[in-house]
């Protein structure tokens, strides 16, 4: 076997072209082999040049990694190197030796040697070694044979690399590939750096961005771990990929990583969603992005923000690919399938129905003809199903018209009230058959012109979904509509309850059976274990904020009017004087939410409530989406990054009188819900050290943790909670 200098691995590097493509890198059932064959179809289609096949559950990729391939595999695999090579795609045979290799011992090297010297004789030229997902702990043996993990893989992947020849492309995938993994950080990682130091220059590094699933990937992030890992890193990039949640799929534009990285990265490979059809998305803009240039025409107009690429526009790549979606969707993939009829003039194409095809007579029902699917349909589809950390624009406006008419319905607040006093009937008697008057008299009858309007244009959303799933059902592409469809049934019928609801609270329809009885179907919990146990959890769906022990007195929760101003300020002033005793008020350092509380600066939109009891105001909670304006105002200095994780700010305040807990905790998870569905990302409160209740207050909450904020005066903390 030759042996090539590994100084050849630095020499070709001016030349090599752009690594571009797919990698099947996620857990659960791996492509078929015919799928496999149409993505390199469609990837020289696109203009993308490597797959990476690394399918985690294929036993011979990864738990038995030793084991060759039977005459039957390795037909099909050079079945597929050869279809790789047909469509112009790099075909790299990667293999995860990690979970049960002894680096230290030569027949664990040789067997690996020996099951790629296999694949090579099937006509594949490049490789890859995976130490993703394992146990960092050493074994005994080799412990003394290495002074660390990182040497033990680099020792084995250099040995396996020269072996083979040094081959072209050959990558390697380190057990820290974000730099969420890397201890104490990216650049004083001492597993990166002897990674980068160590390993032949000629291998490839990948690397999945800040985080496992990356929200952003920066050219800063990019640089730095560049420097570390001496070279420039292959992203492995798990956008898209959805193997960690059963009921995500995620069908919006490839986004949030600027094209100025093509520059500076050896390549990108997307590892998406599990179902194979669904990644048409995901895989073609991701080649809309990898062709970016300057010429990337204008930029979006809704966007209006400095981030802005001026190269490739998100928006713009999703129709491009959403358009030639639909043209797969419209075309049979299975023999026997009904084709709609095209225009209204030619008969529809009968396949098999001949003679016996039934008419139905006068009187009768009219055979059932669904509408073709259309290019909205499909953008409503991507937008319900978008990317990880974001609803596309559709589903945002849903969330968020939800939130209004829930706190904005009198119904609602009645029905609140209602579970609360119902708790005391026994205490407060007099109160409850007040309550349940008024809230008779309200359900339905007394909701403003403007909510109203809103519950129709909400109606109309749902509707809209519905009429999708019933085009989406009746799409002659079978293969597409079945890998879809657990996921459309499951949006379909949470709209389904979202619109139920609405129409409760307009009065319209049976008064919240499906959503208040008390002997659901299973549907009425769904998630399972899994999901009661995240529901448990703090920050989890803040349902936890809802559990409350038995009340003792009745309170109503509304949202504040500018009427409420002055009793807002009275409560502010009230509570500071409280804190008096232990600082004068006069020298005390502002907080950033005290001009919220003194009027100075409006509550955001959907972000302010008042807590009433029987004798008056007696509590508040308000919040700014965009905490900025508000710390400026101040003159506070307030490190981005702080901004960025935790950019809304939330104040609550509630006079001593109310001893029980249970309304502020609902006051703020009515907020939080409210700040999460205008797309913030996270909260924070500042508490003086000295106010001991709010501080136990939100302890006890449990999602609110303390976070360090530079520029914090000296007795400020600050707590915050991801949304
Ligand atoms: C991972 C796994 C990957 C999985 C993905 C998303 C890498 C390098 N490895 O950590 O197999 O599909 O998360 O769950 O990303």
């Amino acid at each position: 076997m030759s042996k090539p200098s590994s100084a050849k691995g630095q020499a070709r590097s001016e030349t090599r072209r752009f690594i571009s493509g797919v990698v099947e890198g996620f857990y659960g059932r791996p492509w078929t082999m015919e799928q496999r064959t149409e993505l390199f179809k469609r990837e020289q289609k696109w203009g993308l040049n490597t797959y990476l096949y690394a399918p985690k559950d294929d036993y011979k990729h990864r738990m038995y990694w030793r084991d060759l391939y039977s005459a039957e595999e390795a037909e099909q695999l050079m079945a597929l190197i050869s279809a790789a090579k047909l469509h112009n795609v790099e075909f790299i045979y990667a293999i995860s030796p990690g979970l049960d290799i002894t680096f230290s011992n030569p027949k664990e090297v040789s067997a690996l040697k020996r099951k790629l010297d296999q694949v090579r004789e099937f006509g594949c030229r490049a490789f890859s070694l995976l130490f993703d997902d394992i146990e960092t702990e050493m074994c005994p043996a080799d412990k003394q044979a290495f002074s660390s993990f990182a040497h033990a893989q680099v020792a084995v992947t250099n040995e396996v690399y020269q072996h083979l020849g040094e081959p072209e492309t050959f990558l390697f995938c380190p057990t820290d590939y974000c730099a969420a993994f890397c201890t104490p950080n990216v650049s004083q990682s001492s597993y990166l750096n002897t990674v980068g130091e160590k390993l032949l220059p000629g291998i490839d590094i990948l690397w999945t961005g800040p985080k496992v699933v990356s929200h952003k990937i920066s050219v800063e992030s990019i640089e730095e771990v560049s420097s570390v890992l001496k070279r420039a890193p292959v992203i492995w990039d798990n956008i898209h990929a959805n193997d960690y949640d059963p009921q995500r799929l995620f069908l919006g534009p490839y986004k949030d990583r600027p094209t100025e990285l093509i520059a500076k990265l050896r390549g990108v490979l997307t590892n998406p969603n599990c179902e194979f059809y669904p990644n048409f998305v995901a895989i073609h803009t991701l080649a809309t992005w990898c062709k970016a240039t300057a010429d990337g025409g204008p930029r979006d107009v809704e966007m209006g923000d400095e981030e802005q690429d001026p190269c490739y526009s998100p928006q713009k790549a999703l129709t491009l690919a959403l358009t030639d979606w639909l043209q797969e969707f419209l075309s049979t993939d299975q023999p026997g399938a009904r084709l709609k009829k095209e225009s209204s003039d030619e008969e529809p194409m009968q396949t098999d129905m001949g003679e016996s095809s039934y008419v139905p007579g006068p009187g009768e029902n009219p055979l059932y003809t669904a509408e073709p699917l259309t290019l909205d349909d499909l953008k409503l589809l991507s937008d319900l199903f978008y990317l990880p950390y974001e609803h596309g624009p559709t589903a945002r406006t849903m969330l968020q018209e939800l939130d209004w008419l829930k706190n904005n319905s009198c119904a609602a607040t009645a029905e609140t009230d209602m579970v609360m006093l119902f708790i005391h009937s026994f205490t407060n008697t007099d109160n409850v058959v007040h309550m349940l008057c008024s809230s008779v008299t309200n359900n339905g009858v007394l909701q403003t012109a403007e909510w109203c309007s809103r519950a129709q244009q909400f109606d109309d959303m749902c509707d809209a979904v519905v009429q999708m799933f019933n085009r989406l059902s009746n799409a002659p592409n079978r293969s597409i509509l079945y890998d879809l469809y657990n996921y459309i049934c499951d949006i379909k019928s949470g709209v389904g309850l979202a619109r139920a609801y609405v129409k409760t609270l307009g009065g319209q329809g049976r008064p919240s059976a499906q959503l208040m009885n008390d002997d659901p179907e299973p549907w009425g919990f769904r998630g399972g274990l899994s999901g009661e146990f995240q529901r448990m959890l703090p920050g989890h769906g803040n349902r936890d904020l809802f559990r409350h022990p038995p009340m003792t007195a009745v309170y109503c929760i509304r949202p504040y009017c500018p009427e409420d101003k002055m009793e807002v300020q009275k409560i502010f002033r009230e509570m500071q004087r409280e804190g008096e005793d232990k600082v004068p008020t006069m020298t005390q350092p502002p907080l950033i939410c005290d001009s919220l509380s003194a009027g100075e600066v409006s509550p955001s939109p959907q972000c302010a409530l008042v807590l009433e009891d029987e004798i008056g105001t007696c509590g508040y909670a308000l919040a700014l989406i965009d905490a900025k304006p508000a710390a400026a105002k101040i003159q506070r200095p307030m490190s981005d990054s702080v901004f960025e994780e935790f950019p809304s700010v939330i104040t609550v305040q509630v006079l001593p009188r109310v001893t029980d807990p249970s309304p502020a905790k609902r006051m703020i998870g009515r907020l939080l819900s409210s700040i999460r569905s205008s797309g913030s990302r996270g909260v924070f409160c500042e508490l003086r050290q000295g106010d001991r209740r709010m501080l136990d207050f939100y302890t006890k909450l449990g999602s609110f943790k303390p976070i360090e904020m530079a520029g914090l005066p000296q007795d400020i903390l600050a707590m915050a909670t991801s949304l």
